[in-house]
């Protein structure tokens, strides 16, 4: 954030209590309500979540013990069996939902495509088939690579139904990421498309799997699965690579969903952290189920008809939780679009509004801040007024893009619901419920009911009011992360062990710096770790390190993170050349090129500063926060007496 973002943060004093209309319409309609349910929740947590399962999810066979927390693992319906699939799709089909739009895609364009309930659970069943064709059966990991198209949801939600748990890589990794993250979760199979639409132009993507699965490099893959959408000319490998539209209308629509045990792996999510290679977040099927089913309905007060939007990409954990599972299990319209904004169709979003009734517009604040340069009179040119509702997520949204948004396109009528969550955290964790809590530009108010948060010190004592300090959840959720996929240790030392046990008392660290003010609203402030938020994006500075650092010229680089009005953080990194190695403007370009195929255009460094030395202490860390000091074009702060040469500050000053 920027100081002159921290600064309007902290002075922010404006709330915005529900209107009366919108709070006795709501499923929690009142203070005093979520109160109680908070109060209900925090007496008895396993109860509270039991009864709920019991409501709204379908259950094949019951759970015998609701929580087993022996930290800091975790499972949540011991015994129960589910299908999260049959939730999303195969309930609904005996009601009036059978024929209501389930899926409703903008493809870039100008492509459109609406699936009810009933036709996306033929799909799904297919997909399946198809699957199971390939041998491919419960427990085998199966990759997806995909643009944003229906076939990316009924990719996952096939995977669902036979049990092979699914690991979505996001479609703009390079194919060296894309690799990685295969060979870790040992994928027996890649769902990809030819290509897909970003901004207007055709981007491949099977190409990009070729490279990955070239010379043997992931040997787990066996099959390639491909759906056409660019229509571009691809290599097909015989016998590894297959049509999704040879095998697709070939394979029966009959699939029994597998009855899964709740503590299944349901999928695999590779997220940043401070250090080394990205971790694989796993999720499993009851806990997850329930908690987004749960926090989408009440957060989002989500209605029978609604029509509700996520711009985000299902490649991350919020196109997982609230474009697919969360609306279809809720049985809600969910809205897919393929486009991003740009300055060349400053109205897309606009457009799309208008065009099928969104009710429902969740998004980010980087979003929010392009639109917001781009001009008030392309919102003001569409009829926004079948809004009622607004949601933010990614990072702290800055009280200007707040009341913008609120008044330019929620016309002061919709609240505006920030979620703050992680990949880790599957689900909302702090959220206003809007008919009961007002908002205060910048806070994600107050945790959802069954959520113990608090501000700690590292030694995991309560700070008082407005101070700063660590945001941790002090009691299991259902949807909480199980482990680092093949590395218990690391999950234990990465979200356990920061802030160590204490009588008994686990503390799970989230990695943000937050306060509570004196009502007990929250306010996160940031990572306080070694990850940028570049729009949103999360990346670890190792990551970009390492890319740099494969990079011939390079001897040494440190990644950290800048603050910028529109992206929030850009990524600044510092380059010490190997000594051959001549800095200009040619090589930096270079070196941001190769970060692009390494990582893929997200982790593109906005600028690349080359020094003769790198801030280090006497045991030799790189003192980022020095660098980040120098990035934001900032005196350095605080303490720079474990320096192990202070003369290379003046080098870095020098040399900028
Ligand atoms: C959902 C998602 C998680 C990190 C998290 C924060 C930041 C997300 C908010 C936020 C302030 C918010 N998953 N973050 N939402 N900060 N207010 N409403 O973004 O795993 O990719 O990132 O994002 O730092 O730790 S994520």
């Amino acid at each position: 954030m920027t100081d002159s973002t921290i600064e309007s943060i902290l002075q922010e004093k404006r709330t915005f209590p529900p209107s009366a209309d919108f709070a006795a319409a709501a499923h929690i309609k009142s203070l005093a309500d979520y109160q109680a349910l908070y109060d209900r929740a925090a007496a008895d947590p396993a109860g509270f979540w039991a009864e709920l399962a019991q409501q709204e999810l379908d259950w094949f066979e019951p759970w015998t013990q609701t929580l087993d927390w022996q930290p800091p693992f975790v499972k949540w319906f011991v015994g129960g069996k589910l299908n999260i699939s049959h939730n999303c799709l195969d309930r609904h089909l005996a009601t009036a939902r059978k024929n209501k739009a389930a899926l409703i895609w903008e493809g870039e364009p100008g492509d459109s495509r609406v699936l009810t309930y009933a036709q996306l659970h033929r799909e799904v069943c297919k997909c399946a088939n198809a699957l199971k064709g390939l041998g491919i059966g419960k427990g085998d990991v199966v990759g997806i690579y995909m643009p944003m198209i229906p076939e990316a949801a009924i990719a996952m939600l096939a995977c669902a139904r036979i049990g092979a748990p699914h690991s979505v890589v996001f479609g703009g990794f390079s194919a060296e990421a894309l690799r990685d993250r295969l060979n870790d979760a040992q994928c027996k199979a890649v769902i990809t498309a030819d290509g897909g639409f970003r901004k207007g132009m055709a981007v491949a993507l099977k190409p990009q799997v070729d490279k990955a699965l070239a010379n043997d490099a992931a040997p787990s893959v066996e099959h390639v699965l491909v759906v056409k959408r660019t229509g571009d000319a691809i290599a097909m490998v015989e016998g590894r690579d297959h049509w999704w539209h040879d095998l697709q209308p070939k394979a029966s629509a009959h699939c029994p969903a597998e009855p899964m045990d709740s503590e299944d792996l349901l999928f695999i999510l590779y997220t940043s952290g401070s250090t080394g290679k990205p971790k694989g977040v796993v999720h499993s099927t009851g806990g997850y189920n329930l908690y987004t089913h749960m926090t989408l309905k009440w957060a989002f007060d989500l209605q029978e008809t609604d029509i509700y939007w996520c711009t985000a990409d299902v490649g991350w954990i919020t196109g997982h939780s609230y474009i697919v599972y969360g609306p279809l299990s809720n049985g809600a319209t969910t809205v897919m679009y393929e486009g991003a904004p740009s300055a060349a169709n400053p109205g897309c979003f606009w457009d799309v509004i208008e065009k099928y009734g969104v009710t429902i517009f969740y998004t980010a604040p980087t979003a929010v801040r392009a639109f917001i340069k781009m001009g008030d009179e392309h919102p003001n040119a569409r009829d926004l007024t079948s809004l009622r509702l607004l949601g933010t997520v990614g990072e702290p949204i800055n009280p200007e893009a707040w009341m913008w948004y609120h008044r330019v396109i929620g016309a002061e009528r919709c609240p505006i619901v920030d979620t703050w969550w992680q990949t880790e955290t599957g689900g909302f964790m702090l959220t206003p419920l809007p008919g009961a809590i007002a908002t205060k530009p910048g806070s994600a108010t107050k945790p959802f009911p069954g959520i113990i948060a608090e501000i700690v010190d590292l030694d995991g004592n309560p700070v008082p009011d407005n101070t700063g300090g660590y945001l941790v959840i002090k009691h299991p959720w259902p949807s909480a992360i199980r482990t680092v996929f093949g590395d218990d240790d690391r999950y234990r030392s990465t979200y356990w062990e920061h802030i160590p046990p204490k009588d008994g008392q686990y503390f799970y660290f989230a990695g943000d710096g937050a306060r509570r003010d004196e009502d007990g609203y929250f306010w996160v402030m940031g990572r306080v770790d070694d990850v940028v938020n570049v729009s949103g994006h999360r990346l670890g500075t190792m990551e970009i390190e390492s890319a740099l650092v494969s990079h011939p010229a390079v001897a040494e680089a440190a990644v950290v993170g800048k603050p910028d009005d529109l992206k929030g953080e850009d990524i600044v990194a510092f380059v010490i050349l190997e000594g051959e190695a001549v800095p200009s403007d040619a090589l930096a370009t270079e070196l941001k090129r190769h970060v692009v195929s390494e990582i893929g255009a997200i982790a593109r460094p906005g600028e690349i500063r080359f020094s003769e030395a790198l801030p280090k202490t006497r045991s030799g860390k790189i003192m980022r926060r020095l660098l980040r000091n120098l990035a934001a074009g900032q005196e350095i702060a605080g303490d720079t007496s474990t320096l192990e040469d202070r003369s290379v500050l003046d080098k870095l000053r020098g040399g900028a």
